[in-house]
């Protein structure tokens, strides 16, 4: 079942107090930020301020595996970074009990699993790049974040969610919603408001194996992020510098490609991922070039193959994105949280428009690719 996301503060509290946070906790502020778990700002009486999330169950039903990972992915960075880098890295703050993580009974379906991180104060988020300068230093933080990771010993990471970026599933997954929409009044009506949506993404449907073709089977996995949005950045306040990537539950093993097109998905334009007028939702071409020069800097592993599917990882990414969305919508806003009706068919539809303007320059995105420098 669906997380609700309702939490009585008393209730946070006290989850806030399973953790080793050095004090009493007084106030529990809920986050609205992310589509997917549950996030609280928690203060202590001495002023100390944490982020206490709870797990999305529904959307991570093995969350034995995430919580695995970020203590492998948190303890990597602070090794390779070093004790002053507190700043530039997420600390996982552990429970009372010595564990990394905490469980609560559910009133109904699995436990729930909270986690607790130090915030790190005096930095600022956005919801999209408003200048070249901002793209190109929100790439180059998830290139460097991935080149971090070159030497982490083995074993590779959990798989999260299997199968997350493999497209051709995604559309197999939206036949199923479509198939099941048409057998309820509340999902015709739904079908119904998508009629434009469902064809503009049958329509694209051969692209989906951009990445899954016999060249792209060669490519390398490294380990990535997977969810590149300049909102999963934290700028220092005063000098604007990306400062620390955050959100590491995807984090795991897949294609330089899936990192880069999420970065074009989300920051090449100027449109809010749910704006409900698409004009905005077409590709810059300066913000494309500062994320390809910024990219190309960080994560500077990349071969010459992996360079030449960069493109190919943003088409597949964005009509990836905008078939999840609209799944979503069919479904019945299951899995992404929305504020108010329609908007995951908004969302789609941005996506949808930013993927038309992609193909259009084509060979513009392909040239800047070709061309930066590292
Ligand atoms: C979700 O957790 P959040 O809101 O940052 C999603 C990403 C999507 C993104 C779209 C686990 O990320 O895959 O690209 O929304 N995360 C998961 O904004 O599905
Ligand atoms: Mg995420």
């Amino acid at each position: 079942m669906k997380a609700t996301g309702q939490e009585h503060p008393e209730a946070v509290l006290r989850i806030a107090g399973r953790f080793r946070i050095g004090g009493r906790a007084i106030a529990a502020v809920e986050l609205r930020a992310g589509h997917i778990n549950d996030s609280f700002v928690v203060s202590t009486a001495s002023g100390r301020r944490f982020l206490l999330q709870r797990v999305n169950r529904y959307v991570f039903p093995n969350p034995a595996r995430v919580m695995e990972n970020i203590v492998r992915i948190t303890r990597h960075l602070e090794r390779r970074l070093g004790p002053e880098s507190a700043r530039r890295r997420l600390t996982l703050v552990p429970a009372v009990d010595g564990g990394m993580w905490s469980e609560t009974a559910a009133k109904e379906g699995p436990a729930d699993w909270w986690r607790m991180y130090e915030l790190i104060e005096d930095t600022t988020t956005e919801l999209r790049a408003s200048t070249p300068e901002q793209a190109f230093l929100a790439a180059q933080a998830f290139g460097r974040f991935e080149m971090q990771f070159i030497d982490l010993p083995s074993p590779p990471l959990h798989e999260t969610i299997p199968g997350f970026h493999a497209t051709l599933n995604r559309f197999e997954a939206l036949d199923r919603a479509l198939a099941a929409a048409r057998a309820s009044v509340a999902g015709k009506a739904r079908h119904r408001q998508a009629t434009a949506e469902i064809r503009s993404v049958a329509g694209h449907r051969s692209l989906a194996a951009g990445l899954s073709g016999t060249a792209a089977r060669k490519l390398p996995r490294r380990t990535v992020h997977n969810d590149c949005k300049i909102s999963n950045i934290l700028f220092d306040r005063t000098t604007g510098e990306a400062l620390c990537v955050v959100d590491l539950d995807t984090t795991m093993p897949g294609l330089a490609a899936y990192d880069f097109g999420d970065m074009v998905r989300s920051m090449s334009h100027r449109a809010d991922e749910d704006a409900q007028n698409t004009a905005e939702a077409q590709v810059d071409l300066e913000l494309f070039a500062a994320l390809a020069q910024g990219y190309l800097d960080g994560a500077g592993f990349l071969t010459a193959a992996e360079r030449r599917s960069l493109v190919d990882g943003a088409l597949v990414l964005t009509l990836e994105q905008a078939v999840r969305f609209l799944t979503d919508h069919l479904d019945g806003d299951v899995y992404f949280r929305v504020e108010r009706p329609g908007q995951n068919l908004d969302r789609c539809r941005v996506q949808l428009a930013l993927l038309e303007s992609l193909l259009a320059r084509d060979g513009d995105l392909r040239r800047i690719v070709g061309g930066a420098t590292t």
